[in-house]
């Protein structure tokens, strides 16, 4: 047959079905949970594509959300979607985002939805006003339990409970990246079909790179140790610099051509910035599935057991030999 054919047919829901090889209902649920989080990402998409042009989508609410950041009309919208497109999908019965203090419960869905989605509806919210890239992240795990009190206290637990995870990146094209722990896998939205259509299969990180990327202007509230490994870095030949502002974009960067990524803490907030449930342990969880590793510097991400669900950690991500480097400084000081 038409391989060109062959290729628009595999989509992403398609690929679901074959990574599990099997109609079980679980496939069906997760091919199912993936096509839904591939809409949310062409909603999103869309409003992004048409944003100078419309009126009341770019800017700020004037809220601040629990984080303390001040929230812009397209991390409104995005949160929306994703709460949208889990409505009567009878799948997921609570969604916990980055955005809202509490997990917000669809309760049609409730008991009989045996899934969680968490995520990041904006990953790189600075960027939204200038046209440049952002992304969503999201993970996708198994209620445990039965949350009677509607606390949701299950999801205090490692990100080895992560069934699958991934990002969405809103770039020249469209892309989305996922894993269910069978590898790393990616997809690109053919605009006139509405689809994501399979691009590359079983993605590898390459074993080291010469990207690092860190926003440099932390320096002085860093820790002794990561701007020993900075001064490293400039003064040893072949590496370049990326930041974005989103790391969706720097960390999908760093999975294909090698690197890393760090957000470390600070001396005043020695966790970070960056989110546990919705940002560092999803793209751990993707980022070791190619082959690469995401540690605080201390311990393996997917081992963190937060204790709210708002937790912070530091997040260092990306090559093996690059994120072993990073943390024989903080472990040894060299
Ligand atoms: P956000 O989800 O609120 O946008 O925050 C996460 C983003 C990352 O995408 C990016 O790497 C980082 O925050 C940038 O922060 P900073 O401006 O402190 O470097
Ligand atoms: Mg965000």
């Amino acid at each position: 047959t038409d391989r060109a054919l062959d290729r628009d047919c595999t989509t992403l829901s398609r690929h679901v079905l074959q990574q599990l090889q099997s109609f079980s209902p679980d496939a069906q649920d997760l091919s199912a949970l993936m096509n839904r989080i591939a809409l949310a990402g062409k909603l999103v998409a869309r409003r992004m594509s048409r944003a100078g042009l419309m009126e009341g989508v770019l800017g700020f609410t004037g809220e601040v959300n629990v984080q303390g950041e001040s929230v812009k009309k397209m991390d409104v919208y995005a949160n929306d979607v994703f709460i949208s497109v889990f409505k009567q999908s009878g799948l997921v019965c609570r969604l916990a985002s980055e955005e809202m203090e509490n997990p917000y419960y669809i309760p049609e869905n409730c008991p009989i939805g045996r899934y969680t989605l968490l995520y990041d509806p904006i990953d790189g919210s600075s960027n939204t006003d200038n046209n440049l890239s952002l992304g969503s992240i999201f993970a996708i795990r198994q209620q445990e339990g039965t949350d009677s009190d509607g606390k949701a206290t299950d999801l205090l637990a490692n990100g080895r409970k992560q069934l699958a995870a991934g990002y969405i990146l809103y770039g020249p094209c469209t892309m989305l990246v996922y894993t269910i722990g069978k590898g790393v896998h990616s997809f690109v939205l053919d605009p006139s079909l509405g689809e994501f259509i399979l691009t590359e299969e079983n993605i590898r990180i390459p074993n080291h790179g010469s990207v690092y990327s860190v926003n440099e202007g932390n320096f002085w509230q860093w820790e002794e140790s990561i701007r020993e490994y900075i001064r490293y870095v400039h003064r040893t030949e072949g590496y370049s610099a990326r930041y974005s502002g989103a790391m969706v974009s720097d960390i999908h960067r760093i999975l294909v051509q090698g690197g890393v990524f760090l957000y470390p803490g600070t001396i005043q907030n020695p966790e970070g910035k960056l989110r546990l449930l919705y940002e560092t342990a999803p793209l751990a969880f993707l980022i070791e599935q190619a082959g690469g590793r995401a540690t605080t510097g201390l311990v393996n991400i997917l081992d963190v057991v937060p204790k709210k669900l708002h937790q912070r950690t530091p997040l260092i991500i990306g090559s093996k030999e690059d994120v072993a480097k990073v943390e024989s400084f903080i472990q040894n000081g060299h």
